[in-house]
């Protein structure tokens, strides 16, 4: 219905398919890509194609366009929905979110920041300063959350190994007064091992490979990532950016976020710790394991991390245990255990490093001094960019977390839009029909579920001591689980070679089936590591590291209480993410990736369809359909089509707008496809609306010359 797209760009919206069936979404969505229309919306939801290529779309002239519109006047667009976000926001005094999902590379991340440019840019048009630097800190956050976040994975050069949600907040006037940054299982375990590739966070190649001679001398580093066992594996892998100018970038970011310097040079050295650490290597003497080499590295780590070089060799190589007695004992670790410990402790520094940034970037763009009594409600809009769903060859504990992450989120979309749309029909007072589709609960119970799910199964397991293994475990979900119809430890097909039942399980996601192999899954709940580590950098002499290791002061009598599991924590932490976004009104941005070869030209239909069918998009259309696909408030319905009737051109004379309205949609014989609401015109099918609009395009010229004859005349 967009007014600047012509017919040959295909339906800007998909209601207006002729029928919704997946032949014509395809055809749509192929023909709109191929013009080089990569948005589309689904009512006000945003359907985006990753375009693989710039494209010019993103600037001034377009933010001008779409400021303050109604969502139909323009094109498709990510600019449409956060002005609806925003108005929203800033009109009604509502709480609202932009939830951006679709799988690895569909090109999340770059709409998350598109949407954030595009608020900076409309707000504060008096350039208050205080107000600029919140934007100024908010838009520099994810040039360092993406150096630390973001990996070169084999399927997105800069893919997010973590999930993000960002608040923004702002003042009765609209304008930004702060933010705050949420993470999500950040992929730790890519600290100590990559797959074929693939790399290390940025982070790492950038200090290696950006950062001063002097510096990593001072570090003990030197600048070849093929050195360091952490980043050997992905040094050769080529990169869209240079490390050493993204180094520079960061550097920067970080000043003007206003870390310190001292804080900045903290954060290197614990990643130069951490390619030390991955040096480390022991060796079995006699019965007693003992550090490689001269020890030199561990002096390094200790003077990194301001540490007694004996704590670190101890922590290497001994574990503190309270014993049932209520003694303390030192217990020497086996070679494995060592390494284990090492790696553990490596990417627990990683982890905690994140965190930690995260967090001081939080103190920094909290809202300060802000009174609501004085200032009024302070309102906020929530930006969501959090993995999409995950189906690899090999599935892991990591893939099982993402996977329940976006059942969640499905079911949130579900409840969200189904809902809105009751909610909506109810206020306006329109009967609204039901429509029936797939309610992914019952998956989320199978996960989630206390005592029956596989997460509590998971975590008794973990209670249970050294001695249940994971293939113990996955015995025991079988049994328990073998009647859900959506879990398996069975080959589908006597041929099917995919599944090891000693190994492996399936799970029937909405998305489609994923076969996780439950090696290493204990391990990764348990998510151990040895509180000797933890003790030794609460009591750092960098101040830096004792913040980033607040529970490293516990004594080891207090710590015998089992810490939560991974499971545990991330299902809690989504949760409340879940429970957070459920009370704000939602805006979606459904990314798809066209292909695997990040081609600009190529739209793979196969992978499309896929994505297409898990996004949940023709039902979402179906619904949209069902009740009504457009509705308007009477004025702005009247303003766009007053001049295709005689009797509210150019004004009417009507007692109010509805009744000029009604004048329009009887004048063009479809009073039996609308119904009236309490504010707005309901259309359900869109052909009506798509009439009106013809006449519309096809008046303005017309007008604007009977217009130009007009003011020459006078
Ligand atoms: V992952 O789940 O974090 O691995 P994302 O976030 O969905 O993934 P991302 O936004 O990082 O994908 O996009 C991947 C790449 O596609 C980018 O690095 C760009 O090279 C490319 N891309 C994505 N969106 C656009 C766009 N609107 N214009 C141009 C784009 N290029
Ligand atoms: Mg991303």
């Amino acid at each position: 219905m967009a007014e600047h797209e012509g017919l040959e760009f295909g339906k800007s919206d998909f209601v207006l398919l002729d029928e919704v069936n997946m032949e014509h979404f395809m055809e749509n969505l192929k023909l709109r890509f191929e013009k080089g229309r990569i948005y589309t919306f689904i009512g006000e939801v945003v359907v985006s194609v990753n375009p693989y290529r710039e494209m010019n779309v993103y600037g001034k002239e377009a933010i001008a366009a779409y400021r303050g519109r109604e969502l139909y006047e323009n094109p498709p667009h990510l600019y449409a929905v956060a002005d609806a976000a925003y108005k929203a926001m800033k009109r009604r005094a509502k709480d609202t979110c932009i939830v951006i999902s679709g799988e690895s590379g569909a090109g999340k991340t770059e709409a998350s920041k598109y949407i954030m440019q595009y608020i900076a840019a409309i707000t504060n048009p008096s350039q208050r300063e205080e107000v600029e630097s919140v934007k100024n800190v908010l838009l520099k956050s994810n040039c360092v959350l993406e150096a630390f976040g973001n990996a070169k994975t084999n399927r997105n050069d800069n893919s997010s190994r973590f999930g993000k949600y960002m608040d923004i907040n702002f003042s009765f006037s609209g304008d930004p007064t702060g933010g705050h940054i949420n993470n999500y299982l950040l992929e730790k375990s890519r600290v100590v091992h990559q797959q074929a590739g693939e790399r290390n966070f940025h982070s790492f190649y950038q200090l290696l490979g950006g950062g001063p001679q002097s510096l990593l001398e001072s570090f003990h580093l030197q600048g070849d990532p093929a050195l360091y066992t952490y980043t050997k594996e992905g040094a050769g892998c080529s990169t869209a950016t240079s490390d050493l100018s993204s180094h520079r970038a960061v550097r920067t970011a970080l000043k003007v976020i206003g870390f310190s310097e001292n804080e900045i040079e903290s954060i290197y050295k614990v990643l130069a710790a951490i390619l030390l650490l991955g040096n480390v290597g022991f060796r079995t003497d006699e019965e007693s394991v003992l550090v490689e080499g001269e020890g030199e590295a561990v002096d390094h780590i200790a003077q990194l991390t301001s540490t007694p070089a004996e704590g670190v060799a101890k922590g290497l190589l001994f574990r503190t245990v309270a014993t049932g007695g209520g003694d303390v004992i030192e217990k020497a670790h086996t070679e494995q255990e060592a390494c284990f410990g090492r790696d553990a402790f490596a990417k627990a520094l990683y982890e905690r490093l994140f965190g930690w940034i995260i967090g001081r970037i939080n103190t920094v763009i909290e809202v300060k001094g802000y009174n609501p009594m004085l200032h009024g409600k302070n309102t906020v809009i929530g930006v969501l960019d959090i993995y999409g769903f995950e189906i690899f060859d090999n599935n892991s504990f990591e893939q099982f977390c993402i996977n329940y992450c976006n059942e969640k989120l499905q079911q949130l979309f579900i409840e969200l839009i189904l809902g809105q749309e009751q909610e909506e029909y109810q206020r306006e007072g329109v009967a609204w029909l039901h429509i029936e589709y797939f309610n992914n609960q019952i998956i989320v119970d199978l996960v989630e579920q206390a005592h029956k799910g596989i997460i509590s199964i998971l975590d008794e397991a973990c209670l249970t001591g050294g001695r249940v293994t994971d293939t113990v475990c996955l015995g025991s979900m079988s049994t328990r689980l073998a009647q859900h119809p959506h879990y398996t430890d069975r080959q589908l097909t006597p041929n099917d070679k995919t599944m090891d039942f000693q190994k492996h399980f399936r799970i029937r996601h909405y998305a489609g089936d994923v076969t996780y192999s439950v090696e290493g899954f204990l391990d990764k709940n348990k998510d151990l590591l040895f509180q000797d580590f933890k003790r030794l950098m609460f009591n750092s002499t960098n101040p830096v590291l004792t913040e980033m290791w607040p529970d490293g002061g516990l004594s080891i009598m207090e710590v015998t209480k089992r810490p939560m599991t991974a499971a545990s924590l991330f299902k809690n932490s989504i949760v409340a993410l879940v429970e957070n976004l459920a009370c704000k009104e939602p805006y979606y941005v459904r990314c798809v990736k066209p292909n695997e070869m990040k081609s600009p030209l190529l739209l793979d239909e196969a992978r499309c369809r896929h994505q297409v069918a898990y996004l949940g998009l023709l039902e979402n259309v179906r619904v949209r359909r069902a009740g009504f696909a457009y509705r308007q408030a009477y004025n702005r319905f009247l303003q766009r089509y007053k001049m295709t009737c005689e009797y509210t051109w150019p004004n009417h004379l009507m007692a109010t707008d509805r009744e000029a309205v009604e004048a329009i949609v009887t004048g063009h014989g479809f009073q039996d496809d609308v119904a009236y609401g309490n504010t707005k015109l309901f259309v359900r099918s869109p052909r009506s609306l798509f009439c009106l609009e013809q006449e519309r395009a096809a008046l303005i010229p017309i007008l604007v010359l009977f217009l130009q004859k007009v003011w020459r005349g006078a």
